[in-house]
């Protein structure tokens, strides 16, 4: 069955030649082909992948990020990495762990009073309505430390994060229910309940497994931990879980292994762990129905309090119904259940098989109470045979599960084979197997886990990428490789390389279901969705002292921070309040004080607050740490720390020659004039803008409005600057002016964007040949000298062709062989005048062609220029 790597190419390959991408491999293609080795197989992959600037990924993957304790964001099919999520670990960029209310929720984190700063996460979940992923929140788990953690999926951020009450670890998590009521998390390493000490001698007794069924409120997307509960399970160590949906809705599986109890004890001469925990040829399949379950906890009878935390004992359970045991080959790892909710794939992963159940015929043996026996801890157990559709052998080392929406249809990695295969799960039949590299652990379906798998892609999660990539010392990066699923056979496209931690599962969305904001409400306190206790608008910054306590509120805005100085005493306490005053995509300010080990990063509209210490003495310059706009790196300030108990000699001021009022009346009115130069320009673009109706183009008028921010902030400056030159201050009021250049500026750049975008929108349509002739008039480096609509380096091309009788004619001669004409009178003149001739860009004449044509096109819209 498995294919080697020449069958593959030669099968792809054979089609691929008969398509007229590879006989139409010539020119500038052939020779890129030639020189980098790349097959008409390769450029059909690489085609298949390639995002042109500017265009987005149907798909959205959201990856474990391991041990990094972060998620990964991506596109799919592009593999871009576009940004990874700060869950359980500090992460500097986004200031999470470094501002005050991220670190309240990192630190909800806490285990026993024990801040924990990293996480080991595993499995991503994507909230469902009615089993179909909806976009709105992502859960991820931590193995390590036994923890949930929710982001929102309208800004990517961590909101909460629970932890187990009674779990040591947890692995089977984090699983939504299909209409995201709970979420479930089963424990993975069995041990005690509770916090004290118990021998392992006492193993049976009294460490414990078990499912925590957490309440989720899906309007708020926050875990409700006092409407939560768990179900007490024996000691077996619970692996991976699913929750049902469709028929088996309410219903929850969960794998297990050590079904044997077995607790090692190499250092006394015990065989070890892994030879005992896999002794017996089959372990159990949990099924449970926590729909009942969490009734039930709804009664104080039926639970016991452990860690303040509901917990359902197993023999409470088991009278009521609603757990069962099913015999599953031996050290299973993935179970997943199919679209529908009927079937319920267990992987074997020591078993060459996967086991395929039937939920119709596992409810039948329920209702008529059918049981094989019972385990020591009298949970009744199914009859593997009778609750099994069927079984078929895939290969080595079978994992987990994807589901796609061809009937039947599933895939399954295959660990040790380094193999993904598909196959039919109702008629049992093995389809087809992709070589992968190496040793693959998850595989991620394009929502291939929902009610809704969209198929086209699967990416295979390698544990080990080998020979894959550059050498970067003995610690290699992960490896997820992107393989086409849209054909007969697979095929695999490409490799992504990964560097933050092994990426135990991921899982994919359509791009469309995500809505994320860009712009929070001003003074938004982003992880609690509310106005922020220190917001703070412009105007309203000041410095307040209550005591030692030193309260700033400040405020960012391009290009500056408010207030500037701030001076404290050496033990004070301080808390900044600072709020990005921006409205305009993507003005995000970043703000440290250098040495305090503090960092806050401002989407606009957000306020943050940073709470340290000033318990160091000295001068510290703070500053904005994105590169926000031209004047970034004056975006600073100081903070001054002294200590109260110092004398500070003051320093001798150097004497340094001041300008005279003339100099320095000179100097303001030579301001001014710029300043009244420059808002000439500005009207004029405004007066286009309003003059082609620019509010009826939203892209444009979100332009405009980011313009209008800047400029209104004009008449208060100009207040000032009249003021100081009342004053007899010429100094101050030269200041004030250069403000205003400075807004100016930010508001002609905002400007004249809106412009452009406003002209291409009323522009009639470009041909093709026009099209391209642009971007050959841009690429060719035309635009070096000609700007279209400007006198530049060289004169205005806007009615050129009418300029010159033939003037088709006399444009592509002049382009193609310049020299030619330098003597021509009018091309003399020109050559004087910019002091500059027209070189020779080696064109051919297609290209000329499309130039005329884009130049056709300027003509006719000559009035938009
Ligand atoms: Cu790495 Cu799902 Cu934790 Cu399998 S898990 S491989
Ligand atoms: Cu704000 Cu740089």
């Amino acid at each position: 069955m498995k294919k080697s790597f020449s069958t593959i190419s030669s099968l792809v390959l054979g089609t691929a030649l008969t398509t007229s991408v590879a006989s139409g491999a010539t020119g500038e293609l052939a020779k890129i082909m030639k020189d980098r080795g790349l097959s008409e197989v390769d450029v059909i992959r690489a085609a298949k992948t390639y995002n042109p600037t500017g265009v987005k990924d149907k798909y959205v993957v959201f990856s474990s990020g391991g041990q990094s304790g972060q998620m990964i964001v991506y596109g799919v099919p592009s593999m871009r990495i576009l940004k990874y999520i700060a869950v359980f670990t500090p992460e500097p960029w986004q200031g999470y762990g470094y501002d005050k209310d991220s670190i309240d929720v990192l630190r909800q984190g806490n285990i026993r009073g024990r801040e924990i700063n990293w996480g080991d996460t595993h499995h991503p979940a994507l909230s469902e309505t009615d089993g179909k992923y909806d976009g709105k929140w992502l859960a991820i788990n931590d193995k390590a430390n036994p923890r949930i953690a929710i982001i929102d999926l309208a800004d990517f951020e961590t909101k909460q994060i629970v932890v187990n009450p009674v779990f040591k670890s947890d692995h089977g998590g984090a699983f939504f229910t299909p209409n995201s009521e709970h979420i479930l998390e089963a424990a993975q390493y069995a041990a005690p309940f509770d916090n004290n000490y118990h021998p392992i001698e006492e193993y049976k007794e009294t460490y414990r497994g078990g499912v925590t069924v957490w309440k989720f409120d899906p309007k708020i997307g926050r875990v409700v931990p006092n409407d939560s509960y768990t179900i007490e399970m024996p000691p077996y160590m619970q692996d991976l879980s699913d929750s049902g949906k469709g028929l088996s809705n309410g219903w929850g599986f969960t794998n297990s292994f050590n079904s044997e109890m077995y607790t090692g004890g190499i250092e006394v001469g015990m065989p070890p762990n892994e030879a005992g925990m896999s002794r017996n040829d089959t372990d159990y399949l949990h099924v449970y129905n926590w729909e009942k379950l969490y009734k039930l906890s709804k009664d104080p009878k039926n639970v016991k309090i452990i860690n303040d935390h509901k917990v359902i004992p197993m023999d409470v359970a088991v009278k009521n119904n609603a757990l069962f045991l099913i015999p599953e080959p031996k050290s299973p790892h993935g179970v997943d259940v199919d679209p529908t909710g009927q079937y319920i794939v267990v992987c074997g992963k020591l078993d060459t098989h996967a086991s395929v159940y039937d939920f119709k015929k596992i409810k039948k043996l329920i209702d008529n109470k059918e049981f094989v026996g019972k385990d020591p801890f009298g949970i009744p157990i199914l009859d593997m045979k009778k609750s099994l559709h069927g079984q078929v052998e895939l290969g080595l080392g079978p994992l987990h599960n994807q589901y796609s929406p061809v009937d039947g249809e599933i895939y399954t990695s295959l660990y040790v084979d380094s193999q993904v295969v598909k196959w039919n799960f109702k008629t049992l039949k093995v389809l087809d197997k992709e070589n992968v590299h190496y040793n693959i652990g998850h595989l991620a379906g394009m929502e291939g886990k929902s009610a809704d798998p969209q198929g086209e892609y699967i990416i295979a999660l390698n544990k080990l990428a080998i020979d894959r990539f550059q050498n970067v010392g003995p610690l290699h990066p992960q490896n997820h490789q992107l393989i086409d699923i849209s054909g007969k056979t697979m095929d695999l496209l490409v490799d992504m390389p990964l560097p933050l931690g092994e990426p135990h599962q991921a899982v994919a969305i359509r791009a469309s279901k995500l809505h994320p904001h860009v712009r929070y409400e001003m003074g938004t306190n982003t992880k609690t969705g509310k106005q922020h206790i220190g917001k703070t608008l412009a105007g309203q910054e000041r410095i307040e002292r209550d005591g030692n306590h030193v309260k700033v509120y400040g405020t960012l805005v391009r290009s500056h921070i408010n207030p500037e100085r701030i001076t404290v005493n050496k033990g004070d306490r301080v808390t900044m309040y600072l709020t990005n005053l921006e409205r305009a995509e993507d003005e995000t300010h970043g703000f440290t004080v250098d040495h305090y080990n503090l960092h806050g990063s401002l989407e606009p509209g957000e306020t943050i607050e940073l709470d340290f210490t000033a318990d160091i003495e000295g001068v510290f310059p703070y500053y904005c740490t994105e590169f926000c706009s031209a004047l970034h790196l004056e975006m600073m300030g100081y903070l001054m720390v002294k200590d109260p108990n110092k004398k500070y000699e003051s320093a001798q001021k150097i004497k340094m020659k001041s300008m005279t009022p003339e100099e320095l009346k000179a100097e303001y009115d030579k301001t001014v004039a710029v300043n009244n130069a420059t808002d000439a320009v500005i009207q004029s673009v405004v007066k286009f803008l309003k003059d082609n109706k620019y509010q009826d183009h939203k892209v444009v008028a979100n332009l405009v409005t980011d313009a209008f921010d800047q400029y209104n902030q004009i008449p208060a400056q100009k207040k000032k600057a009249d003021e100081a030159v009342k004053a007899g201050e010429m100094e101050k009021a030269i200041l004030f002016e250069n403000m205003i250049w400075q807004l100016m500026v930010k508001t002609a750049d905002v400007g004249i964007r809106a412009k452009d975008a406003l002209v291409r929108i009323i522009a009639t349509t470009q041909s093709t040949a026009a099209a391209r002739g642009e971007k050959t008039f841009a690429e060719g480096g035309c635009n070096g000298c000609h700007v279209i609509g400007k006198v530049s380096s060289g004169p205005d091309l806007t009615g050129v062709l009418q300029r010159h009788e033939n003037g088709v004619d006399w444009v592509s001669r002049f382009i193609l062989d310049p020299q030619s004409m330098y003597t021509d009178p009018y091309v003399k003149g020109m050559i004087d005048y910019f002091n500059l001739k027209m070189p020779n860009q080696h064109m051919n004449k297609e290209e000329v062609k499309d130039i005329i044509e884009y130049l056709k096109w300027v003509d006719e819209n000559a009035n938009l220029f």
